[in-house]
């Protein structure tokens, strides 16, 4: 069975805002982007995931959206982005567009009209009157704290998972439905290739009554992946998706893999792929903020798991939520290059998709931020208002944020060692990290032995290898460092050897070296501290 082109692609996911400025009002644009498409091409991916650049007030930077179809005048105009498509296509590069269709803005119009209890939008979103002075129910939200605000005019309350300003649609109305067909016409009419679904899994809320205490999402049992959320993603694909040459890759919040083969299986012709997050869950207790010690092995038992029980999913290590890859699980000190190649070895050598997060082809870090006057993300902020109403110390809540704040990946793009890291030439709107003049894709383009370059020549090789593009998946051996696994097609196969540690291990095996983060011609039998190792069986 051939692979569909989005199997085969290496998906690339720009966050535009910290990609790169070329009007110098210190934000990335639709303009930077396109500047720096050779640049993409020379790395070889064949499809950008552009995060949200549709007109925003920009409180969760862009993903509360005030208009699906046209641009925030801070990234630039429809016909940049016209032009981006154009542009890309004929480097045989294809775009995905972020689909945020969970909740719009408070700013956007259906919001505004929906305030009035009389109005045909009211029912756009979950308005409730106000009764007793309290919320309708006890939910709590995604960024912490509540999930009800009222409206200074009115005094009724609306539903928001999210920040206050992203009010939530409400997916009982057969016109919201009707509005997101024409959204998802628009854009694959303008030739984008996909989307990448938002929170695709919490669309339809079975009620609203109160939900069972828990400490993080009470209520979440009302909304989560619930059978009538699967019949829209149906319709969507039917009545709109289906007519195109498009994927979906929805991002799904608290599923297993068994939830995820419902979404995802092509019998159910409803996504194509989806972002788990069960791996990212690895290196911490309860909630993301509460970091442990990183373990590899557990991150290798929940690959597998996943690995085992799909067919084909997509894979990512880092994306704009998430802190750095190599400070996370690798090692950013002494050993960050060859740790950063060794975790491309691991992305682009499982079955799958990959998606690679900008900035993490050349091994960048986690930022270097001194407090909180640094932080930009409306969840942190909101995390750590919490964490102090709750008298955490101060040491411990800065802890929590540096470790886990999704500014680690938004800080900007490191293209030179100039002023602002090539960015931008006037003040960002986030800091750069103070590492920019070692780590920076100028210095790396020529540098052969650069984390870019690995990637540039693995990005490569996998398009070549049918084994990696097509194989089946085969554990091998795992233990607290090392992880091994097989890659089987027809009569070939290849062996990955991934040492986590920052030793030498022992590890024997058969096989000629294929590829590897160290300069060797023989496999000796020692892996050595943070190498990647395909051995051709
Ligand atoms: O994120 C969904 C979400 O649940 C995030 O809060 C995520 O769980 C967490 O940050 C990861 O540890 C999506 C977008 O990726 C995020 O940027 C948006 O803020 C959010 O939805 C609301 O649209
Ligand atoms: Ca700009």
């Amino acid at each position: 069975m051939t692979n569909k082109w989005w199997q085969d692609a290496v998906v690339y996911q720009i966050y535009p805002r910290s990609f790169l400025d070329t009007n110098q009002d210190g934000i990335g644009d639709l303009p930077g982007i396109i500047s720096k498409l050779d640049y993409l091409k020379d790395l070889e991916v064949n499809c950008l995931w552009l995060c949200p650049v549709y007109r925003s007030p920009g409180k969760d930077n862009g993903y509360d959206i005030s208009d699906y179809t046209d641009i925030n005048p801070e990234f630039g105009t429809l016909s940049d982005m016209d032009l981006l498509i154009r542009e890309a296509g004929q480097r045989g590069i294809k775009i995905i567009m972020d689909l945020v269709i969970n909740h719009t803005s408070d700013q956007h119009p259906w919001f505004l009209k929906s305030k009035d209890k009389n109005s045909p939008y009211r029912d756009y979103y979950f308005w409730k009157e106000d009764t007793n002075g309290k919320p309708p129910n006890n939910w709590t939200g995604f960024f912490g704290g509540k999930t009800w605000s009222k409206d200074p005019g009115s005094g009724d309350w609306y539903l928001h998972l999210f920040a206050k300003e992203q009010p939530d649609l409400n997916y009982h109305n057969p016109a919201v439905i009707e509005e997101i067909k024409s959204i998802l016409k628009f854009w694959l009419d303008k030739g984008i290739a996909g989307f990448r679904c938002d929170v695709i899994n919490i669309l339809w809320k079975e009620s609203l009554n109160d939900g069972r205490k828990r400490l993080i999402l009470t209520g979440s049992e009302h909304y989560i992946s619930k059978q009538r959320n699967h019949d829209i993603l149906k319709t969507l694909r039917k009545d709109v998706l289906d007519l195109y040459d498009c994927f979906t890759v929805g991002e799904t919040v608290f599923i297993t893999p068994e939830d995820a083969r419902d979404f995802i299986l092509p019998e159910r012709k409803e996504l194509d792929m989806i972002f788990s997050f069960e791996h990212m869950e690895t290196d911490q207790i309860i909630v993301k903020w509460f970091k442990t010690k990183f373990k590899p092995k557990k991150l290798f038992q929940t690959l597998i798991k996943w690995q085992k029980e799909l067919p084909w999913n997509a894979n990512y290590l880092e994306n704009h939520d998430q802190p750095r890859s190599v400070s996370r699980f690798g090692n950013d000190g002494k050993h960050r290059e060859v740790s950063a190649k060794m975790l491309a070895v691991l992305l682009l050598t499982l079955r799958g998709t990959p998606f690679i997060y900008q900035g993490q082809e050349l091994g960048m870090t986690g930022f270097d931020f001194q407090s909180m006057e640094d932080i930009r993300d409306v969840e942190s902020i909101n995390i750590h208002r919490l964490a102090k109403s709750l008298h955490i110390p101060k040491k411990i809540r800065w802890q929590m944020i540096r470790r886990t704040s999704r500014d680690n990946a938004r800080t900007p793009f490191q293209w030179s060692d100039e002023n602002y890291a090539g960015f931008t030439k006037e003040t960002p709107w986030i800091k750069v990290n103070g590492n920019y003049k070692r780590i920076h894709a100028k210095e790396q383009i020529k540098n052969p032995d650069s984390v870019l370059t690995f990637y540039k020549k693995l990005i490569a090789l996998r398009k070549n290898s049918v084994v990696l593009r097509k194989g089946s998946f085969t554990s091998v051996y795992y233990d607290k460092n090392i992880f091994v696994y097989k890659r089987t097609y027809e009569e070939e196969s290849i062996l990955v050897l991934l040492n986590f540690s920052d030793r030498k291990i022992e590890y024997q095996s058969s096989g000629s070296v294929l590829f590897t983060n160290y300069k060797r011609e023989l496999y000796d039998g020692v892996l050595n501290p943070y190498e990647g190792l395909l051995l051709q069986l």
